[in-house]
């Protein structure tokens, strides 16, 4: 649906290295609408309960002091097929085998420096942007909307 939601966060590593404006801009420039944005540190226990299905894995501690390390980009963007667009956007959990052309393709190595987070269905995304976003998206007209949908 043209309504589709997903959340997306830039990893500390990513605005630690400058790159923010230029994952934003691939946002924008697809034709994405960001509908909520924050700058946040993150605490522990928050970040346990965004990443609580990979509790027990061996690499969960790092991950979390990894994301706890600095602040973190959280954003909500919304258009058609935004999830699964928004993974493809991304490239894989492993950068090393992330296309040319997607954002860890592009600027990344290293798995657990890997820049960027998106939700991998519909149901995580809702529960996501409730987590990061308690206060709910912002409601407004895009006027761009009718030349980028039917
Ligand atoms: P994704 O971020 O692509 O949704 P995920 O949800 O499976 O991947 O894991 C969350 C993060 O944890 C991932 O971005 C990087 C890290 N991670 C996942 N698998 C890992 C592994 N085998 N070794 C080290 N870090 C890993
Ligand atoms: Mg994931």
């Amino acid at each position: 649906s043209v309504h589709e939601r997903t959340y997306i966060m830039i990893k500390p590593d990513g605005v630690q290295r400058s790159l923010v404006g230029k994952i934003i801009t691939r946002f924008e420039e697809r034709g994405y609408k960001l509908v909520a944005l924050k700058l946040v540190h993150a605490t522990q226990e928050h970040l346990e309960k965004h990443y609580a299905d990979l509790k027990g894995k061996p690499f969960f501690p790092g991950l979390i002091k990894y994301m706890a390390s600095g602040p973190v980009v959280a954003m909500v963007w919304q258009g058609l097929d935004a999830v699964k667009t928004g993974r493809v956007m991304l490239g894989a959990t492993n950068p090393l085998q992330s296309p040319v052309g997607s954002i860890r393709g592009d600027f990344c190595l290293a798995m657990g420096r890997n820049i960027c987070h998106g939700s991998d269905s519909v149901e995580s995304a809702e529960k996501e942007i409730k987590l990061w976003f308690p206060e709910g998206v912002v409601q407004y007209t895009s006027t761009m909307e009718t030349w980028i949908f039917e």
